[in-house]
């Protein structure tokens, strides 16, 4: 469940990408995995009306979170918006403490008062999630500069959909953070919808890392769905924030399997999924978790059974957050106003 562990990143790994440790590609297979189950578990109890809050499911963008989080170091801070079980899961949040949050419990990670869109975790580096687009963008910068201030070295990183480059703030956050050489990280998760208008629609250009370019922010694209891909970028874009050479901008490519709010946008009726069939399932045919599997077994001398073991470790870790959950109480009603901020 931990972050990976600081030996294993080493710098060499930029040099000879072929050389990736067998201990990471468990952890990025394992972190992908645990995502993925986590998701999927949820689709039943949504669908009967046990889970009270919106649920924004990442399946199908596990390689980002888990890419990107396996680059950072414990004390590296994150950030997330309304879709970030993946981002809580990859950079080390507790399993337990995630699904009871999304139960409302009062062991979740927020007490069972924020749901699944209000994650965190100071001790886990996870300082927030909120779901107002684009609005834990300038609060990344802000844990940039004071790490910046207090020479901690420490990275922040910023997870946001493109959605988010509808929102003003974002540019106002990349030119400071640019005048800055803030130790800050974009990373937009770029799944071609914003809600259930395609990207295609709100934007003359379609390549959103170019937004970065005027301000002097060094930005690449990358392939979202290939793990060890999101991986590399984001260990170049540590190395550089680590060195006053930040921020860096990286835009992942990927899809979401699963409706935007729910499992699938048309069982409620609504019927806005308006994605065509062939898009989606060119995309499922890029799945990260199927996708990163068939590298396991093709380049890194994995099998099935390597597989096998994973897949039923994950399965047990969900059954024990079930029952955690199960056994844990509701927030006691009384107490409804005590973490509210009142003047
Ligand atoms: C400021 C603001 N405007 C509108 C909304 C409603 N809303 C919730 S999620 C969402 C779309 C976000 O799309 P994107 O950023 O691409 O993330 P994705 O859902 O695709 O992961 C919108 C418009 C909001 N939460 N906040
Ligand atoms: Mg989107």
């Amino acid at each position: 469940m931990l972050p990976l562990d600081v030996s294993t990143k080493s710098t060499d790994l930029m040099k000879d990408v072929s050389k990736y440790p067998k201990e990471l590609l468990i952890h990025l297979y394992t972190t992908m995995l645990r995502i993925r189950l986590c998701e999927e578990s949820l689709v039943e109890p949504i669908l009967c009306n046990k889970i009270r809050c919106p649920v924004h499911l990442y399946s199908g963008e596990e390689a980002v979170a888990a890419g990107v989080c396996a680059a950072l170091e414990a004390e590296d801070y994150i950030f997330g918006n309304h879709r970030s079980h993946g981002h809580f899961l990859a950079k080390g949040g507790s399993l337990n403490e995630l699904i009871a949050e999304i139960f409302g419990k009062e062991t979740g990670c927020s007490r069972g008062r924020g749901g699944s869109m209000h994650l965190i975790n100071p001790d886990r580096g996870i300082l927030g999630c909120a779901p107002i687009v684009a609005g834990t963008i300038p609060l990344a910068v802000g844990a940039a500069l004071a790490s910046k201030i207090r020479r901690q070295g420490r990275v922040s990183v910023s997870f946001f959909g493109d959605g988010a480059t509808g929102e003003g703030v974002l540019y106002e956050s990349l030119n400071f953070s640019a005048l800055r050489k803030l130790p800050v990280i974009f990373v937009c998760e770029n799944n071609l919808y914003s809600t259930h208008m395609p990207i295609r629609k709100c934007r003359t250009n379609e390549d959103i890392y170019e937004i970065a370019k005027p301000f002097d922010i060094l930005s690449i694209q990358v392939d979202g769905n290939n793990v060890l891909e999101v991986f590399k970028a984001a260990m170049m874009a540590v190395q550089k924030c680590r060195n006053n050479e930040g921020p860096v901008f990286i835009e992942c490519k990927t899809y979401r399997l699963r409706g935007h709010v729910g499992p699938d946008d048309n069982i409620q009726g609504t019927h806005t999924d308006i994605r065509p069939k062939e898009e989606y399932e060119l995309w499922k045919k890029k799945d990260p978790i199927a996708s990163f599997e068939q590298v396991l077994l093709s380049n890194y001398k994995f099998n099935r059974e390597n597989i096998e073991e994973i897949r039923s470790r994950v399965t047990k870790e969900l059954e024990t957050a079930y029952q955690f959950t199960k056994h844990s109480p509701y927030p006691d009603e009384r107490e409804m106003n005590k973490y509210v901020f009142k003047e």
